[in-house]
């Protein structure tokens, strides 16, 4: 059966050709590697996140996004605790594909607090691939970037003829916010049916950073009266968190289907670069799905439901009283889909793949009066009114062989996405609301009825050079259509925008029914130079991409009909922006490398390096992308010796003066050196974990934290009087942390 092997996971022949050469290595009682796996040739990922690597980073970890922490060109947008937003190489949210067990849940929120991975806790993850810049159209649809494909594990069953009980749990904590968690995960199963129970929670206070930054003003009018923050508390960081799921499955020779129902409830998450906080998100999710094998190849298929009510309101560390009480912002969506995948053997060297989905999305934001309020009453102020995103798409591609060496494969993915909405209005306040009015007669008289056509084509080449140097190209052409906040959310008074923010940068933003899709050309490469264990190991991986249409944001005077595009920008506060296609380019470069550096009696020891420059631009104004990171390098130093997995890992990252979004007024930050110590013992059914992030105590503001809006008078684009928050504070990242977890098996 050699197509069987040509269908083996390149990842996997990888590992296993590299461990069995290496001797050296697999004399310890573990030949898997303490680290991202980047070795991998295409069509994997770039980089896969599992294994030893997986279980670091999960110690005390509430956020999963971050488990790709030691990705080379990924970062994080900050958002809630529980909720970060990850970035690939320049591009975030809507333009890259994030999957979690093969859903790509649209965040339903004008701030995207819910985006995908805040819906799973790290304890349930088994595996993240990253795909950086293009992805093979099978794997993701309707963006312009990459793909994250975050994998809670397929259902577990017991030998034939057996039963079994399995199962961990956990419990983590760790000290500078008081972040507590735990979590259980019991599996009972048969030969052909298994039954799967998770669950977690997690909670903290606000964090602390390094040092004082703000200087202890009062918040008047909080809902516990008046309040003054310490000055080195970073308000608006607390969260509490649940997320449980039942799954069921059974299994019949090649045939394993599973229903799993999740759901989530999430309190309170406060939000530091939000003028709003979580004050509750319901989720919940059916997700059926089944694996079959044939003669031919594989055959998926999936079907899922979900339910969410996402509510926000001002949370304790934010003026409450205006006098009026709170200003509540309601939002639900329910989202369907189906997919079903093919892989099919046409010969010994070629492999189709071709599927089809569909994905229906139903959005309603919306925002009751408030009692006594002049600016926010009587009438229900309609953010998003029955907002519908329907997509219906095909795909196929081709991966043939050429030789030994040789690899292609060429995908094309065609997507229907049909986006509409009804009619909206403000709060209906009278002579006060009049821009309110003129702006909700705008939408309501545009055609709010879009069809986006998207067409996208990835090729992808890699080419084994020899035992010492590998390579690969791919070019794509990649599309996205806007989603429906940034259609149609239609208010350009201050105080409604700035409640439409997804970037966390204080602004107001509204929409613009008229945007077209984004179009992105990219080539991005890589070239390996290895040893034949490929123990050592340097890869070069730069990337490119033209975006046609790109959706920035320019300042905006006027209301939506007769308004225009500032003509002078206003610098050094928050501003009212409208989101408008304009056309932008990025670049960079990843490099990856690894080494070992001495085996001795204590262990082995061994390096990894990564390192990561991005540069974006919009070619219209001639400034900055908003949220690029500055130049950024880790190095990671790592022992094993036993059940000891050992980890110090020091952090470099050049000041963000340059390239800003000036449309955005985007906050400068300076360069900062971090270091983090993570220790580990496992023992057949026991691991702990214990370490120290940000050993120095150093005080540092995050790249991509956006503004500080952590406190004060939120609902106020800029306050006057110097009130809380002013623009200019970036949001500073978290002072020291001793941390420790522990996890049993049964
Ligand atoms: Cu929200």
């Amino acid at each position: 059966m050699k197509s069987r092997s040509f269908l083996r996971k390149p990842l996997a022949l990888a590992l296993s050709v590299a461990f069995a050469a290496a001797p050296v290595w697999a004399q310890e009682s573990t030949a898997e590697p303490v680290n991202v796996d980047v070795t991998a040739t295409r069509y994997d990922a770039d980089a896969v996140v599992a294994g030893k690597e997986l279980a670091i980073q999960k110690a005390a970890n509430v956020d999963t996004a971050t488990l790709m922490t030691n990705v080379s060109g990924v970062s994080f947008q900050v958002g809630g605790a529980v909720s970060s937003i990850p970035v690939i190489r320049g591009l975030a949210d809507n333009r890259i594909n994030t999957l979690l067990d093969g859903i790509d849940a649209v965040p339903s929120c004008p701030n995207h607090m819910n985006t995908p991975l805040s819906y799973v806790d790290p304890s349930s993850i088994k595996s993240i691939s990253v795909f950086k810049s293009l992805k093979p159209v099978s794997v993701g649809l309707n963006s312009i970037g990459g793909a994250i494909v975050a994998s809670t594990g397929q259902p577990t069953f017991a030998e034939t003829g057996e039963s079994l009980i399995t199962g961990n749990a956990g419990f983590m904590y760790g000290t500078n916010n008081n972040n507590l968690g735990g979590n259980l995960s019991v599996t009972a199963a048969t030969d052909w049916i298994s039954l799967t129970y998770t669950g977690s929670t997690s909670s903290a206070n606000n964090y602390t950073a390094g040092r004082a930054f703000h200087t202890g003003q009062q918040t008047t009018g909080t809902t516990s009266g008046n309040q003054v923050l310490p000055g080195n508390m970073v308000g608006s960081t607390s969260y509490e968190a649940t997320n449980q799921a039942v799954a069921l499955a059974l299994k019949s020779d090649q045939h394993t289907v599973q229903l799993k129902y999740s759901w989530q409830d999430i309190p309170y998450e406060n939000y530091v670069n939000q003028r709003m906080d979580l004050t509750g998100n319901q989720q919940n999710r059916f997700n059926l799905q089944y694996w079959g094998g044939y003669d031919w190849g594989k055959l998926e298929a999936q079907a899922y439901y979900e339910q969410l009510n996402h509510t926000m309101n001002f949370g304790p560390d934010k003026q409450y009283f205006y006098p009026s009480a709170g200003m509540p912002m309601n939002t639900n969506s329910n989202t369907s889909g189906a997919k079903v995948k093919g892989d099919v053997n046409i010969s010994e060297s070629a492999l189709l793949r071709t599927g089809a989905e569909w994905q229906r999305y139903y959005l309603n934001d919306w925002w009751p009066p408030v009692a006594n309020s002049m600016m926010m009453s009587p009438k229900t102020f309609k953010n998003v009114n029955g907002g519908l995103q329907q997509i219906s798409s095909i795909f196929g591609e081709l991966e043939q062989r050429f030789d030994p060496s040789l690899k292609s494969m060429l995908g094309v993915r065609y997507s229907l996405v049909n986006s509409s909405t009804g009619n909206v209005n403000g709060y209906g306040c009278g002579m006060m609301c009049a821009t309110e009015n003129a702006d909700a007669n705008s939408l309501n008289n545009n055609s709010k009825s879009k069809n986006f056509n998207d067409v996208d084509v990835t090729l992808m080449t890699s080419y084994n050079h020899s035992d010492n140097q590998d390579g690969e190209i791919g070019l794509a052409r990649q599309v996205r259509a806007p989603n429906l906040y940034e259609l149609y959310s239609w208010s350009s008074t201050s105080m409604d925008a700035i409640m439409n923010n997804f970037v966390g940068d204080g602004n107001g933003y509204f929409g613009n029914p008229n945007l077209q899709a984004e179009t992105a050309y990219t080539a991005s490469g890589a070239w390996a130079l290895h040893t034949a264990e490929r123990d050592y190991m340097i890869k070069a991986s730069p990337f490119y991409s033209y975006v046609n249409n790109y959706i920035d944001a320019v300042q905006w005077t006027g209301n939506a009909a007769t308004g225009a595009p500032s003509a002078r920008l206003v610098p050094g506060q928050f501003n009212v922006l409208r989101y408008v296609n304009q056309n932008s380019n990025l670049a960079g470069v990843d490099l990856d490398g690894q080494m070992p550096i001495a085996k001795t009696e204590f262990g082995r020891f061994s390096a990894q390096g990564l390192f990561n420059w991005t540069y974006g631009k919009n070619l219209v104004t001639g400034y900055g992308l908003y949220n690029v990171m500055p130049v950024n390098g880790k190095l990671n130093f790592t022992h094993q010796y036993g059940g000891w997995d050992n980890q110090i890992q020091l952090i470099a990252v050049a000041n963000k003066n340059n390239f800003l979004s000036v449309e955005r007024n985007e906050i400068a930050t300076p360069g900062y050196f971090l270091t983090n110590l993570k220790a580990s013992y496992y023992w057949s059914k026991v691991r702990v974990d214990a370490g120290i992030n940000n050993i120095f105590n150093t005080f540092y503001y995050q790249p991509l934290g956006g503004a500080y809006l952590g406190q004060g008078r939120t609902m106020s684009m800029n306050p006057s009087g110097g009130a809380a928050p002013q623009w200019g504070t970036a949001v500073p990242g978290m002072g020291i942390s001793y941390y420790t977890a522990l996890n049993v098996k049964f």
